[in-house]
């Protein structure tokens, strides 16, 4: 229904057009487009392409950040909205959530932080580029119930694998959970770093920290 306007938002970040991405991402919640809905059909098809075309040698560092940047530009002027539509509820659980060392993708976790928190979790992210020391004390400083961490590079998913171990060897095990997510993630990689959930997208990561807390 909405084709010719994802396109558009999908070409703008192609382009790397922040301005465009972030008036196309406004001009869809006028319409009542499902912020979510506008992320996945549009910008993330455009997100992906760059990606893409990065892998072949068609596209270079530039154009990576700046499709990143206009990606951010559109996430920002849908957050409100996607927090909006989460319906205000009891807390389900204390979450703290971060990128991996080495790893300064936020876009995803970012919108995966945002969504839990629109469902009802309290979340405390703390960024890119996090310790694994700064997950698991933030995680006691707060009683968290869950930890997520997300990775998108090959390099760096090995860092969950860290988080589940920290984890254990501090004896939180029995009282806070690992989910693990971000683009080269798998559940075979969850089993065999012994995390506790994965999902491979932010709707899908609410449905696991239900699950895993009791809550669903
Ligand atoms: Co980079 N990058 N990047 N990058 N980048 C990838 C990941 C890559 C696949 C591109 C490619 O080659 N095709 C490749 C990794 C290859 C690999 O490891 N095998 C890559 C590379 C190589 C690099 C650099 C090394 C490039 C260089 O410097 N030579 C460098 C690394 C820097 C570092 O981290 N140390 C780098 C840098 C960057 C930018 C800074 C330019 C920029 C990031 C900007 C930012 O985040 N602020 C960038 C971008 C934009 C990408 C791509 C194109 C897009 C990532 C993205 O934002 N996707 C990416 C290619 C791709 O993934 N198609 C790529 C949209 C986002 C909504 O999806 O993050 O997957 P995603 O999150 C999803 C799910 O994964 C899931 O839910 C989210 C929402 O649905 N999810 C979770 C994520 N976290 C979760 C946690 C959960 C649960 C689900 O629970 C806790």
């Amino acid at each position: 229904m909405h084709e010719k306007l994802f396109q558009e938002m999908a070409q703008s970040i192609i382009d790397g057009e922040d301005e465009l991405a972030a008036e196309l991402a406004q001009k869809s919640i006028d319409l009542g487009i499902d912020p979510l809905e506008a992320i996945n059909e549009g910008f993330v098809k455009g997100v992906n392409h760059v990606g893409d075309e990065f892998s072949c040698g068609n596209a270079f560092l530039p154009e990576l950040v700046m499709a990143g940047e206009a990606m951010k530009a559109a996430i920002a002027v849908l957050e409100p909205e996607l927090t909006r539509r989460g319906s205000k509820r009891d807390v389900l659980g204390r979450v703290v959530i971060a990128t991996v060392e080495g790893d300064i993708h936020d876009i995803g976790k970012t919108l995966v932080g945002t969504m839990m928190s629109a469902a009802g979790f309290e979340v405390f992210d703390l960024g890119v580029d996090v310790s694994i020391g700064e997950i698991v004390q933030k995680a006691r400083e707060v009683g968290a119930d869950l930890i997520g961490v997300s990775a998108l590079l090959t390099t760096t998913m090995v860092k969950q694998r860290d988080v589940v171990e920290a984890v254990d060897d501090i004896g939180l095990a029995d009282k806070v959970k690992v989910m693990v997510g971000g683009a080269p993630v798998t559940r075979a990689w969850m089993e065999e770093i012994g995390a506790d959930g994965y999902s491979e997208d932010a709707i899908g990561a609410i449905a696991v920290a239900k699950a895993l807390l009791g809550k669903s």
